[in-house]
């Protein structure tokens, strides 16, 4: 079997996605995700200009060759737009494989070591009263687990919590900040300090010691407040807190360890299982939060979550909109397959976004299952996609109140 072409589909149904589409010459066509939030057109052309050319007449069977070749032979490596092509590319060739031996991937990655995937999602409030709601909602919905997203007095607008409660589940920016510049948003994080422990706090009186309760730090703190922040949720019992410190400093999280047990997570903008290097052997974080997407694919995926489990560290796979459906199968086939499965993140996605991927995954009581399609078991309708041109958009950014530019 060989690769005979190979096209970079750009979609924007409810938001831009781009999705690379190998056939072989036997007839068979596997999906990869490629989509890189706010940026999405440079890794198609990464694609189309540089990746394809090299992978034309390949054997699609030969997933590890062809991976090491795409990362080794460019010479420049890493970085989100190469590491987002090279996934594209990975997946698609585990979904055509899966496709020819008749097996969902998960079978080809080992087999189910488990028969659900507990999902997370997203609950935000502008104030206790819109939260409670927003949990309700999620928990109406089947979530046993659910991150807590909430305004801060004083603050004009936070990233991740919905502008309004009828955005249900959503909090992202599509389609209103399409062909606008980056809407600026403010931080304060004194007030926040000061504010989240409260909520928690709230959150817990309401709905008691079982929910399972994340939180996202959008990598905001200092080591020290990130330090503060954890002890004070201490007796709220997270299940996780993410992103507390910038993703380029290991180190941050060696102080931020060494003060509190509330359990660490991060990596969903890294790119390689480099970048845990430290964080694992060292012991300074409990979940892995890459996405798919965004590390190469399932091939490295699978190792990383291999060395991280060598150090009881678990997966909580990045899974907000902005990872296509592609991807999020790809992310549930690999849930489903390794020991050290902590939790997925689940934001669903759009109708419209539904109508061009066609998916066979299920949600059921709070669990997510990639369904028995050989393959990833995604298919892309193309007269779909081809009705929702890409258009422009961009996620938000931070200042401080005295207009210094902040992490968001
Ligand atoms: C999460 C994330 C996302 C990201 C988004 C950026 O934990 O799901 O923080 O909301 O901000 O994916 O592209
Ligand atoms: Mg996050």
């Amino acid at each position: 079997m060989r690769i005979s072409s190979a096209d970079v589909v750009v979609t924007s149904p409810d938001r831009n996605f781009v999705t690379l589409k190998i056939t072989t010459d036997d007839g068979l066509t596997g999906l990869g995700d490629a989509t890189l939030n706010g940026r999405e057109l440079a890794v198609a052309a990464y694609l189309t200009e540089h990746v394809v050319p090299l992978i034309i007449d390949r054997d699609p069977h030969r997933i590890e060759d062809t991976w090491q070749f795409l990362y080794r032979s460019a010479y420049w490596r890493r970085g989100p737009v190469t590491m987002a092509a090279i996934a594209a590319v990975d997946m698609a060739l585990w979904d055509i494989k899966g496709k020819a031996a008749s097996l969902p991937v998960y079978q080809l990655l080992g087999g189910a070591s488990r028969t659900g995937i507990r999902a997370y999602g997203h609950a935000s409030g502008l104030d206790l009263e819109s939260l409670f709601d927003s949990i309700r909602m999620h928990q109406s919905l089947g979530f046993t687990a659910i991150r807590v997203q909430t305004a801060v007095p004083g603050l004009r607008a936070v990233y991740g919590v919905a502008a309004s409660a009828g955005e249900g589940t959503r909090y992202d920016y599509e389609p209103a900040r399409r062909q606008a510049l980056p809407a600026e948003e403010d931080w304060d994080t004194a007030a926040y300090l000061r504010h989240l422990p409260t909520v928690f706090d709230a959150v817990r009186a309401e709905f008691g010691p079982e929910l399972t309760l994340l939180h996202d730090g959008h990598h905001r703190m200092t080591p020290n407040q990130a330090a503060r922040l954890g002890r004070s949720l201490e007796p709220y019992d997270l299940f996780w807190l993410e992103d507390c410190t910038p993703a380029e400093n290991p180190e941050a999280l060696r102080r931020v360890r060494s003060q509190t047990t509330t359990p660490l997570a991060i990596g969903e903008v890294f790119n390689t299982a480099f970048d845990y290097q430290t964080l694992i052997t060292e012991q300074l974080i409990d979940y892995v939060r890459s996405a798919v997407t965004h590390t190469g694919g399932l091939t490295p995926m699978k190792k990383l979550m291999d060395f991280a489990a060598m150090y009881q560290i678990k997966s909580g796979i990045h899974g907000p909109t902005d990872i296509s459906p592609v991807g999020m199968a790809a992310a549930l086939h690999l849930d489903l397959a390794i020991h050290n499965f902590g939790i997925q993140e689940y934001m669903p996605h759009g109708e419209l976004t539904n109508e061009v991927f066609r998916q066979s995954f299920s949600f059921t009581d709070g669990d997510l299952h990639p369904g028995e399609q050989p393959g990833l078991g995604v298919e892309l309708d193309e007269g779909a996609a081809a009705r929702f041109p890409y258009e422009r958009a961009y996620l938000p950014f931070n200042r401080l109140l005295d207009g210094t530019v902040h992490d968001w």
